[in-house]
């Protein structure tokens, strides 16, 4: 088995890889610099005339602290908190020298100027996310804004503020109506009443034994405070939060997947819902002796998605997927790869396959293998940093490999366009790259055509949200 799988290397390096050894090498990591994300926002505009009362009212000896996550990715956040058509300000920012200490402060224009209604202590060192949710129907948005501790990596503190325009006997305008520890946390209709509820995760590593759970927070319409409206445990073996993904689907209940790692690799998906008979929330997915999600469990960090665009979510599962290898990005070492298939879990709580494929996860491509005998005949080898794809038959039994059938190459445009790829298919086409295809003629023999390139053959989109 050893020679053959050499043999196959050997001859797929010299028809293949060699064209791709001439013009270029390396990764294909994309990522922003530093810098660019932690560019501070421009004065213009209202910016300017605010930014000129911060420094009136609070000082220059401060740094400004963006949120870095979420919708308002700004040190200054504009919006209208009592709907009078005039936008408030909220300015985070800290200390020199207590910089680890962020602070608050809420500015209301009048006029052209902008005056400072109240200046107070923050929850964290950072600011991790703000957003304005409408939580009790009465038009007014609370301010849900989620700090970051120096203290812990894995949780935040979530403060749902209430903002009186009028300010209150002792000069405050900004009311604390519920302070919470979360690991995560999603404002959203869970019991489809029309309302925001709070939908929390949270993490408890510091117990005896690793508790997690889930939580809904409701809010009161009279006592206007946030109330605990249904818990449930999830897996306890997680080790972190990755992604809240909603589910709606038109006369259904929401549903809510959580993708969560298991160790630094693996994941899981809890899905949970709230069930309006039993009025409390369900864990379909959840063995509800053993408090585990196994069902679920997959060795690579692949998120929940809606993978074949139908409007539901799948789940990604793995199995053993035999003959098959994979060399990982920044790794010059083959490990096995598996076959990953997308499973359907219905309302009922019973799952199905929607997709079976294999997944070229650093290119952000899938191929589905719908034809279950062509999945039993072919194995795939993978290398993520030569970024190709490649499809054989493989014997079962024997562990023998055959004929090559499919080729995948992602290349940058300028070489992808040349003569050498002259015979290969355009799949898709990135800012500088281009995946293409080529099928060999036992390809052609097993079936593989322009239809299978173009209807089995994917690129999906990694959405991973947090709150
Ligand atoms: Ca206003
Ligand atoms: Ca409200
Ligand atoms: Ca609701
Ligand atoms: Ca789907």
């Amino acid at each position: 088995m050893r020679d053959k799988r050499n043999v196959f290397w050997r001859s797929a390096v010299i028809a293949v890889l060699l064209p791709l050894l001439l013009g270029f090498g390396g990764c294909s990591v994309r990522m922003r610099s530093v810098s660019e994300l932690m560019r501070p926002p421009l004065p213009f505009g209202d910016n300017e005339s605010l930014q000129k009362a911060f420094y009136d009212e609070i000082g220059r000896d401060t740094q400004l602290k963006i949120p870095v996550s979420g919708k308002h990715h700004s040190a200054y956040v504009l919006y209208d908190l009592d709907t009078d058509g005039e936008n408030e300000a909220l300015v985070f920012y800290a200390v020199n020298g207590d910089l680890n200490a962020v602070r608050l402060s809420v500015f209301r224009k009048a006029g052209e100027d902008w005056l400072l209604r109240e200046d107070l202590a923050g929850s964290g060192s950072e600011v991790y996310s703000v957003s304005f949710v409408d939580m009790n129907g009465d038009g007014v948005m609370e301010i849900l804004i989620s700090w970051t501790t120096a203290e812990s990596k894995t949780s935040r503190v979530l403060t749902v503020y209430e903002y009186s325009g009028a300010p209150e006997t002792d000069g405050k305008v900004l009311r604390v109506i519920a302070s919470e520890n979360v690991s995560a946390a999603e404002p959203m209709d869970i019991d489809s009443d029309g309302r925001a509820e709070l939908f929390v995760l949270h993490q408890q590593v510091t117990a005896q034994r690793p508790q997690s759970f889930a939580r809904v927070l409701k809010m009161d319409d009279e006592t206007r405070t946030l109330y605990l409206m249904g818990e449930t445990p999830l897996d306890a073996d997680v080790s972190a939060y990755a992604g809240i993904k909603q589910e709606a689907v038109r006369g259904q209940p929401l549903r809510v997947f959580v993708d969560a790692y298991r160790g630094e690799n693996q994941m899981i998906t809890e899905i949970i819902e709230w069930n309006a008979k039993k009025e409390r929330l369900v864990t379909p997915l959840l063995d509800p002796v053993l408090l585990k999600n196994t069902l679920s469990l997959r060795r690579e960090p692949i998120p929940s998605m809606d993978i074949d665009a139908d409007g539901t979510i799948e789940i990604p599962v793995q199995s053993v997927w035999p003959g098959s290898k994979m060399v990982r990005q920044g790794s010059g070492e083959a490990v096995n790869y598996a076959m990953t298939r997308w499973m359907t879990v219905d309302r009922a709580g019973k799952e199905s396959s929607a997709v079976w494929c294999a997944m070229m996860r650093s290119e952000r491509y899938y191929v589905a293998l719908t034809d279950q005998e062509l999945r039993a005949a072919i194995a795939v080898f993978g290398d993520e940093n030569e970024r190709t794809m490649r499809f054989c038959e493989y014997d079962n039994t024997s562990g023998a490999y055959g004929d090559e059938l499919l080729l995948l190459i992602t290349a940058p445009k300028a070489q992808a366009q040349s003569e050498a790829y002259r015979d290969y298919k355009r799949l898709f086409e990135g800012e500088t790259s281009m995946t293409l295809a080529y099928i060999t003629q036992s390809g052609v023999q097993a079936g593989l055509n322009e239809s299978f390139l173009r209807n089995n053959i994917k690129q999906y989109t990694e959405v991973s949200a947090n709150g």
